[in-house]
């Protein structure tokens, strides 16, 4: 079979080393699997096949597993997993130790990844306990199979046979999903359509959720705020009218007679388009409310996802701080049940930008995080760009709001401030393409969202190499090499395409490569609004001589970003408009470190490609072969972000390219 990605990190190829295999075997004579009620469900039977399935392919041994009852653990939460090695009848077994059958489930594919690792089983002593609750995927996919911002083919959900033709690839994505930790998923785009709350459609939604539940994958929708109006028939979608709520009332319990363990709703509100509460003098905290009521009616546990990702092109405010504006007064307003999600950045998912101050920002309502694993503004699914280590930057950032250690992890996991609920968010980067994602080396990121929505403590090297490690069948060396080319990929992307703090540069519409002269339509969709070059010098003023933004900021920050000697080179740009002559740390001017910086980047995707040739034999050559044709074609790219925006802002410094710097062909 050719080696097209399908499978992604769940291989289980044979383990080739017979002394490797011989002490698998003798350690998983049998598996023990224990929950509170040691009770057959339908998830441990999927447990049951996925280990058979592995063990099979792995060690080529049916196993034998032991359900039994034992006691709640309260150190495992509801969702962790202990392996322990034990005895049944003088054989040595692995024993799952969980307190719920997603939690074994994860403990199982726990011990399958170890072996895939070929990590010994001897004196296994693990506890793992995911710190959020709700780790979720947001697929911005339509009804029509088109994904917005999607890169990988269209949209794996086949609206038009649901309900009665179940592809089998819906099961390998739960258990992708459900692998990694992952236990829910948004099914339809935040621009939404109401179409979904049909009826007709809820039925589809149903097969898609029945597939999942075993897998421990829970469903949600978006909901679209008019829907009251497009396909309910009332006048309005006021969320302080009566026959709204009862609208909303019924149809949550619609839904939940479809489908009982429905998630809740995701929301894009008054925002590019969007329909909200602001048509009525409402705001966001009475539009989430409305929704949240009946997803908290007694036996349900629904929740409501409301995105922060709100701004308005006719106010004139700078855009960063629009949503800080709009949430920060609603604190203490919003139901239990509800989660303002934010955006990592304050703009929008730029390859780097400064963490949105609205986090930690409002200690009375539960925050999450939505990351973009689909690559919009880092090369789609052309370029390579590894982003655990953009998560890793996010998620360890001090918001200092209670004081130092007051991370973007903690406000998530509910922590800081002891929230009722916790949820992450990942955009996903999958469509119908064989490979799922597009680029063979994006399933990583994929990976890197599951296991960082687990742990946000984890380190985005250690999962790289685990990735890689189950990914390829590459040995040491080359192994490390992929790694190294994993790490750096995002930092490349940064310096060819929008070094040093720089933002929101890219052509308008598709997003993919150099647009710093877009102008024209809203002040907010333009390039020079948030560059401001001109003769003086480059960059956003967001200092209290410009717009301010930074005074969202814990005056830690302030300290930190606010002056032009503390802020580091990464966020100069975002933050303060820079002279061309300023004399930078590395003691080169402005123009020269921004000239070499965009240098660089091409640089590192020509070392990219030369370590890339240089691995050729050491995976398999189908996968090398897509990564190589891609790596190609991110040097053309970068070489073109180089040239367009050095050309671009030239007219402005006025002054030459410094040496070591390719003059534009
Ligand atoms: O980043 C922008 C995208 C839109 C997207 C929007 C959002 C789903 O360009 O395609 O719409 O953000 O996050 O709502």
């Amino acid at each position: 079979m050719a080696e097209d990605g399908y499978r992604l990190w769940l291989r289980y190829d044979r383990v080739e080393s017979r002394e490797t295999r011989s002490d698998y075997r003798g350690a998983v004579e049998a598996i023990v699997v224990q929950t509170p009620t040691g009770e057959a469900s339908p998830t441990i039977d999927a447990l049951k096949a996925e280990l058979a399935r592995g063990l099979d392919g792995l060690i080529g041994r049916d196993p034998t597993v032991h359900l039994v009852a034992g006691e709640t653990r309260d150190d495992l939460g509801a969702d962790g997993y202990a392996l322990t090695n034990v005895t049944v009848d003088g054989d040595d077994a692995v024993r799952i130790t969980a307190n719920s059958d997603a939690g074994a489930l994860y403990g199982a594919f726990a011990l399958l990844r170890k072996m895939q690792l070929r990590e010994s089983l001897d004196a296994l002593d693990e506890v793992s306990v995911p710190k959020i609750d709700r780790r979720l995927l947001n697929h911005w996919d339509n009804l029509n199979r088109f994904v917005e911002r999607g890169y990988a083919g269209f949209s794996l959900w086949e609206w038009n046979y649901l309900p009665d033709i179940l592809s089998p690839r819906y099961t390998d994505y739960a258990r992708a999903l459900a692998s990694v930790g992952l236990n829910g998923t948004v099914v339809t785009n935040v621009n939404a359509n109401a179409l979904v709350l049909t009826p007709e459609y809820l039925t589809k939604v149903k097969a898609l959720a029945d597939v999942f539940r075993p897998w421990g994958i829970r469903i949600y929708l978006t909901a679209r705020f008019s829907a009251p109006m497009e396909i309910g028939g009332l006048e309005t979608a006021d969320p302080l009218d009566p026959a709204v709520q009862a609208w909303w009332d019924a149809k949550v319990a619609e839904i939940y007679e479809h489908i009982p363990d429905f998630g809740g709703f995701l929301v894009k509100a008054n925002s590019e388009g969007q329909p909200g509460p602001w048509e009525y003098g409402r705001d966001h905290a009475d539009g989430a409310n409305l929704l949240a009521k009946p997803l908290a009616a007694a036996g349900r546990d629904g929740i409501v996802m409301w995105r922060a990702f709100v701004y308005a092109f006719e106010d004139t405010t700078d855009r960063v701080k629009q949503a800080y504006n709009q949430f920060v007064p609603l604190d203490g307003k919003f139901a239990d049940n509800v989660l303002v999600q934010i955006k990592n950045g304050p703009l929008d998912f730029m390859p780097r930008e400064a963490f949105s101050p609205l986090f930690g920002a409002t200690p009375q309502t539960n925050q999450m995080v939505e990351l973009q694993i689909t690559q919009e503004y880092l090369g789609a699914s052309i370029q390579l760009a590894y982003l655990g280590t953009m998560w890793e930057e996010v998620l360890d950032q001090d918001t200092y709001v209670a004081g130092e250690g007051s991370t973007i992890g903690k406000v998530v996991d509910g922590s800081l401030f002891n929230h009722p609920v916790s949820a992450i968010a990942g955009v996903a980067n999958t469509g119908d393409d064989r490979n799922w994602t597009g680029h063979p080396l994006a399933q990583a990121n994929w990976y890197a969202y599951g296991r960082l929505a687990w742990d946000h403590e984890l380190g985005a090297r250690d999962i790289a190499t685990e990735w890689t490690g189950l990914t390829f069948d590459a040995d040491e060396e080359a192994s490390t090499q992929i790694v190294d080319l994993l790490m750096g990929s995002r930092e490349t992307v940064v310096n060819y395409s929008m070094p040093l703090g720089l933002h929101h540069i890219m052509e308008r519409g598709h997003h993919y490569g150099p647009g710093p002269w877009v102008t024209g339509g809203r002040a907010d969709w333009t390039s020079p609004y948030y560059h401001q070059a001109d003769e003086v010098g480059l960059g956003a003023n967001r200092i209290a001589s410009g717009t301010n933004a930074i005074e969202q900021y814990a005056p830690e920050l302030q300290e930190q970003w606010g002056q032009l000697a503390n802020v580091p080179d990464e966020l100069l740009l975002w933050f303060h408009h820079v002279p061309w002559d300023y004399e930078m740390r590395s003691g080169r001017t402005l123009w020269n470190e921004l000239a070499l910086r965009y240098q660089q980047g091409v640089d590192e995707v020509r070392a990219m490609r030369a370590t890339w040739a240089d691995l050729r034999g050491g995976i398999d050559e189908e996968r090398w072969d897509a990564v190589r044709q891609r790596l190609a074609l991110q040097e053309k790219d970068a070489i073109e972000w180089r040239d367009a925006c050095l050309l671009y802002f030239q007219q402005f410094s006025q002054r030459p390219l410094p040496e070591g710097v390719e003059a534009p062909a």
